[in-house]
């Protein structure tokens, strides 16, 4: 299935009466501001997320998995969904592979699929998580920092095979998530595991092209429950810099333990100019891959203010590599994956009403009730005609998940696909 401009166009025109009232309102009042309203219209316009492979299908628990009827089976099919989202939101210009499943079997028709739905093929990612069917080595020790070299090897061979497989279809870089850890004090040496690591990331990195870069993701616990190897941003960061300039920090929004000020790593990794990838979810304990924005919206406004931040300031951090990261086990992922975009927008452009000179003032004078009435007031304000003025702009659905639902894309994906489609990779 795909969604023609002219179908939105007709869904929008009965929507498009309330929307310009929204949105004059709006515009007016961010006018007498000072506020640039066609700049943020346009920064909204541009921003684009990349969705992974894995999140178009039912995810599960440890528990087990109750399957989404229509779901994805190959990697068509995976770019298919991205395109009707795209299509719908204009914000997710961008899929991220994930190897093995992904691999295509034909590249130049693989791209042709991509370039009709206007999608890029964002960074790719290795996974060296689980066995793969009639490996030589098995991962259940640990890859990267495995005690043997022989595993080691294999995990790094892989991540280049990843590398090269991205580099035919045009991606610029790799994410490395190692699930590298212990379950047990004592079962692992430190040192040990932190050396082997960074070499095999360097033997990596040597493999990278010239215009890539590689992006090292941490995790404090999970799968491991006693120690992970690369356990947090410091311990990544010191990676990357030991690796070199084209390797930087990945943060994901649920790999920090309750309570972490995230904002503050955002900072302190874009003023060294090493925050390369970010991954959008929300969580209420740990890395519960949630809807983002579905828990905690301010946190997640609080980190876009830093972003901007840097984005403004910090010209020796590359412009970062956006992800979505999460999983659906109730929702269905199309519908879940609109919602996330539009909590990444609202929180974008509540960042953008941020007047960042008026608050380094107040910072300066020590004025902290004008510091965050600055704050909450970009936070209350109803951002979503803005949203709605980027989508219309850009071609897209003025109310997605309304159009979703009238075009009834999960009853003709169920048609096309069958009841029990099942999407690799998860
Ligand atoms: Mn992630």
């Amino acid at each position: 299935m795909r969604i023609d401009k002219s179908q939105l166009s007709d869904i929008n025109k009965i929507q498009v009466q309330g929307h310009n009232a929204r949105f004059a309102f709006l515009a007016d009042t961010l006018l007498e501001q000072g506020k640039d309203v066609n700049t943020i219209v346009q920064k909204l316009q541009d921003f684009q997320v990349a969705i992974p492979s894995w999140a178009l299908g039912a995810g599960g628990t440890r528990f087990g998995r109750f399957g989404f009827q229509g779901e994805p089976s190959n990697l068509e099919q995976k770019i298919d969904d991205v395109g009707l989202i795209h299509s719908l939101t204009q914000t997710s210009g961008a899929i991220s592979l994930h190897i093995p499943w992904d691999v295509p079997n034909d590249y130049s028709a693989i791209k042709e699929l991509a370039v009709s739905h206007n999608i890029l093929f964002d960074a790719v990612n290795s996974n060296t998580f689980q066995d793969q069917k009639n490996a030589a080595q098995s991962y259940k020790f640990g890859s990267l920092s495995n005690t043997s070299k022989a595993v080691r090897e294999q995990a790094i061979a892989h991540n280049i095979d990843v590398i090269k497989i991205g580099d035919k279809l045009g991606s610029k870089s790799l994410t490395v998530w190692l699930a590298d850890g212990a379950n047990f004090p004592g079962q692992s040496n430190f040192q040990s595991a932190l050396q082997n690591t960074q070499e095999s990331l360097k033997d990596i990195y040597r493999g990278l092209p010239d215009d890539w870069k590689l992006f090292i993701e941490y995790k404090p616990y999970e799968p491991n429950f006693y120690s992970t190897v690369i356990q947090d941003w410091g311990t990544s960061f010191m990676l990357a810099n030991e690796c070199g300039e084209k390797a930087y920090t990945l943060v994901d929004l649920g790999h920090h333990l309750p309570n972490t000020n995230i904002e503050q790593i955002v900072s302190t990794l874009m003023s060294k100019g090493k925050l390369g990838g970010f991954h959008f979810n929300d969580s209420k304990y740990g890395d519960d891959d949630l809807t983002v924005g579905s828990v905690k919206p301010y946190a997640l406004f609080l980190i876009f203010n830093a972003l901007v931040y840097g984005m403004e300031n910090n010209p020796q951090n590359p412009y970062p590599a956006w992800m979505i990261d999460a999983s659906h086990n109730l929702k269905d992922p199309l519908e879940d994956l609109i919602q996330s975009l539009e909590a990444i927008q609202e929180a974008y452009a509540r960042a953008l009403l941020i007047d960042q000179k008026v608050l380094t003032e107040a910072q300066q004078n020590h004025d902290i009730v004008k510091c965050q009435e600055i704050l909450q007031d970009a936070f209350r304000t109803d951002v979503r005609p803005l949203l709605e003025k980027a989508r219309l702009n850009r071609g897209g659905a003025l109310n997605p998940i309304s159009a979703y639902r009238s075009l009834h894309v999960r009853k003709n994906l169920v048609n096309e696909r069958g009841a029990n489609s099942v999407a690799s990779g998860l």
